[in-house]
């Protein structure tokens, strides 16, 4: 079983000047990230390749799953333990169909409807956002705010698929966004995703350490 708790999406663009990414990886690691999603926009097949690669090597060493996004072939390369795919790419279907037997397949979904279709899809997770605004990412959608994303949560209630929010989680709200996402029916996110606050800093261990000592908080709360 994968645990999503704590779901690091790469974004080698945001590390300080001087900061290595393998290292900030490894360090995030050493913090308590779960699972690494590798996440590539502007780099050359050749490069992800590499990138992933090396990202996959340093994640086994402390036996968290590796996640490609976008590229099945990438994942398919570098035996990954899956892929994450937005509205605009592969297909869950066709997706699954090209990789192995096990392989976790995540979507993107920002409103009911992909939601309902992730389900249909038999997706292993989506990831909801953008939950607060962010500047990371170009967003083409409307963000979902906390109460959006436990109404899409609801939605959830009876199937097995998990759920992780992203968008703007920083430590400062990560609180907040938990508690204020729980359904009415009591359905509490299964984990939460972060780029900027985990890539824009020299301390990754320290700001993932903080990271899981506010979910582990959460869930003695409830
Ligand atoms: N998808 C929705 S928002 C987002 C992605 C990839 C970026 C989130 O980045 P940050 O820095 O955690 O706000
Ligand atoms: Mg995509």
């Amino acid at each position: 079983m994968t645990d999503y708790s704590l779901y690091l999406v790469t974004g080698r663009e945001l590390l300080p000047h001087g900061q290595d990414y393998f290292n900030s990886l490894e360090q995030a690691l050493q913090g308590g990230v779960t699972v690494v999603q590798i996440r590539e926009k502007n780099t050359d097949t050749g490069e992800f390749l590499d990138v992933a690669l090396r990202s996959k090597a340093i994640c086994d060493r402390y036996h968290v799953p590796l996640i490609v996004n976008d590229r099945v072939d990438i994942a398919l390369a570098v035996q990954a333990a899956g892929v994450h795919l937005g509205q605009t790419d592969m297909p869950v279907s066709i997706a699954r169909k090209l990789l192995p037997q096990g392989t976790i397949i995540g979507v993107s979904c920002n409103s009911l409807q992909e939601l309902e279709q992730a389900v249909i899809d038999n997706a292993d997770y989506v990831g909801i956002g953008s939950v607060w605004s962010t500047t990371t990412k170009n967003l083409t959608k409307p963000v979902i705010g906390v109460r959006g994303v436990g109404e899409l949560l609801q939605s959830l209630d009876g199937t097995s698929i998990k759920a992780v929010a992203i968008g703007g989680i920083k430590s400062s709200n990560l609180l907040r966004t938990l508690h204020g996402s729980v359904s009415k029916t009591n359905h509490a996110l299964d984990g939460v995703a972060v780029v900027s606050e985990l890539m824009a800093t020299t301390r990754p261990r320290e700001v993932a350490s903080h990271l899981r000592d506010i979910l582990s908080a959460f869930r003695s709360s409830g």
